[in-house]
C-alpha cells in the first residue's frame, strides 16, 4: 500500500518536473511557485538527491539584489495563468511576482543537508545557499518589521499562501478597487470557482499589485504603502523555524556569524510570537498592523506557528485545539474551524485541509512532544490520499478532493510522510 502510494507520488513529481523546476500542477499553476519548491525539494530528496538541489537552488538564482525571493518565477510564457508577468512588470531578467511567499526554504535546506551529509558536492551545496537564504531572512526582518518587533509583516494575502483565508476578509476590505483594470481569471477555468477565491477578492488583489507597481517595486517603500499589513503567526512560524535550522546549519558550515544572527532572529520571534496568543480560542492570532488590533480568526494560521517549535504548554493547547476541531471535522486540520462564521468547507483556505500545512503542524508537534497529536494529524492525511488521490485540497468533512489534481507538493509530503 505505501510502496503504491510512493510510487504514485514520485510520478507525479516526474510529470510536474520542468528540469531544473517543478510546477504545482499542469494548466492551473504553470510556473514556479516559492514555497511550493522548497517543499517539494523535501519529496525528491528520497530518491534523488541532486534534484532536490536543483529545485531549490532554481528558486535562489531568482532572487533580488536586495535579498527578497519573489513568489512565482514566469520561466516559460504561459497565457493559462492569470495575473501574469506583464501585470506583475517588475522588471527581472526572468520575469517574477514583485512579492514573496512563506520562508520555507532554511528549513528544506537544513533537512536536504542531513540527508545529504557524507557528500562532499551537498556541503558544497550548502555553503552556496546559506548566505542567500540569510540575506532573505534579513530582507524580511529590515523591511518587514521596520519597528523591530521581531515579528513580520504580509502585505499581500498571496504572501501568505493562503490566499483567501477569513484572517484577511476585514483588512482586504480596506483595499480599494477603483481604477482596476479590466481582467478575465484563468483558475476558474482549470478549477471549480465555487472553490476559487470571488472576484471581489481578485479585484482587491490586483489593486495591491498595481499599487506595488506603481511604486516601482521598491521593496523598502511597500510596506508603509500598504493598506494591507498583517503579522500572520503561521507565517511567522516559519520564519522562526527557518531561521532557527539555518543557525544550525551555519553552526555545520562553520559560518558563526550567519549562525548568530540567524539564532538571534529566531528568539526574537518566539518571544515576539507570545503577544499572539488567544486563550479564548487556544491558538495565536494574526495582528493588523494597520490598526493595532489582533483579528479574532478561528483558522490554521495560529496552529500553523507550531512549526517554529514551541514552549510545551503552547505546544499542548495547540494539540487540544486540534483535538476539538477532530471532534467537528472528519479530517483535520481544516483552515478554518467548521463553527465558526466564514467556514467553507469547499472553497480554498476557508475550510480545506491541506497536506503540506498538516505536515508542517504535525512536526512542530513532534518536536515539542506532542507525539499523539501528530500522528492523528499525519493518519488523516493519509486517509485523505488513500480516498481521494493527490489533489491540491481537501474538504474536512467529507474527504473529497478539491482543486488542482495530480498536485506537485501533496505528492512530495505523502514521499516525505511515508519514507
Ligand atoms: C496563486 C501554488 C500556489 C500556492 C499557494 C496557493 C495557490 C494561487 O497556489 O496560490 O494564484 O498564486 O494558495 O499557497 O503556493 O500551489
Amino acid at each position: 500500500m505505501h510502496d503504491t502510494l510512493i510510487a504514485e507520488a514520485r510520478a507525479i513529481l516526474r510529470r510536474n518536473d520542468r528540469g531544473a523546476y517543478t510546477v504545482p500542477t499542469h494548466g492551473l499553476y504553470p510556473f514556479q511557485w516559492n514555497w511550493d519548491s522548497a517543499l517539494t525539494a523535501l519529496g525528491f530528496s528520497h530518491f534523488d538527491i541532486d534534484r532536490a538541489w536543483t529545485e531549490i537552488e532554481t528558486l535562489f538564482a531568482h532572487q533580488w539584489p536586495d535579498g527578497m525571493v519573489p513568489h512565482i518565477i514566469f520561466h516559460q510564457p504561459d497565457d493559462g495563468y492569470f495575473p501574469g508577468p506583464e501585470v506583475w512588470d517588475t522588471g527581472r531578467p526572468v520575469p517574477t511576482s514583485g512579492i514573496t511567499q512563506p520562508p520555507v526554504a532554511g528549513f528544506a535546506v537544513r533537512r536536504l543537508f542531513e540527508r545529504s551529509r557524507s557528500d562532499p558536492a551537498a556541503r558544497e551545496r550548502a555553503r552556496r545557499l546559506l548566505p542567500r537564504i540569510h540575506a532573505w531572512h534579513e530582507w524580511f526582518h529590515r523591511t518587514r518589521d521596520p519597528q523591530g518587533t521581531g515579528l513580520v509583516a504580509i502585505i499581500h494575502p498571496w504572501e501568505s499562501g493562503r490566499d483567501n483565508s477569513v484572517d484577511w476578509d476585514a483588512a482586504l476590505e480596506r483595499v480599494p478597487t477603483e481604477g482596476v483594470a479590466a481582467f478575465r481569471r484563468r483558475d476558474t477555468i482549470h478549477a471549480d470557482p465555487a472553490h476559487r477565491p470571488t472576484d471581489e477578492q481578485y479585484r482587491r488583489y490586483i489593486w495591491l499589485v498595481q499599487h506595488f507597481r506603481n511604486l516601482n517595486w521598491d521593496t523598502a517603500r511597500l510596506h508603509e504603502a500598504s493598506p494591507f499589513r498583517i503579522v500572520d503567526p503561521g507565517f511567522n512560524g516559519i520564519l522562526i523555524r527557518s531561521c532557527s535550522d539555518l543557525a544550525e546549519l551555519a553552526d555545520e558550515l562553520g559560518q558563526s556569524e550567519i549562525a548568530a544572527q540567524s539564532r538571534a532572529f529566531a528568539e526574537r520571534g518566539r518571544v515576539a510570537l507570545e503577544t499572539l496568543w488567544d486563550d479564548d480560542l487556544g491558538q495565536y492570532l494574526c495582528l493588523d498592523r494597520a490598526t493595532g488590533g489582533h483579528v479574532k480568526s478561528a483558522s490554521v494560521g495560529g496552529l500553523l506557528a507550531a512549526f517554529a517549535i514551541l514552549p510545551r504548554r503552547r505546544a499542548g493547547a495547540i494539540a487540544e485545539r486540534v483535538h476539538r476541531l477532530a471532534a467537528r471535522a472528519r479530517f483535520v486540520v481544516p483552515s478554518h474551524d467548521p463553527d465558526a462564521p466564514g467556514f467553507d468547507a469547499r472553497r480554498y483556505w476557508r475550510g480545506p485541509v491541506w497536506l503540506i500545512v498538516n505536515y508542517m503542524i504535525a512536526d512542530g508537534l513532534v518536536r515539542s512532544g506532542e507525539d499523539a497529536c501528530a500522528r492523528s494529524i499525519l493518519d488523516d492525511s493519509l486517509s485523505l490520499i488513500a480516498t481521494g488521490g493527490f489533489a491540491e485540497y481537501y474538504d474536512p468533512m467529507t474527504g473529497a478532493p478539491c482543486g488542482g489534481g495530480h498536485f506537485t507538493w501533496t505528492a512530495a509530503m505523502v514521499i516525505e510522510m511515508l519514507s
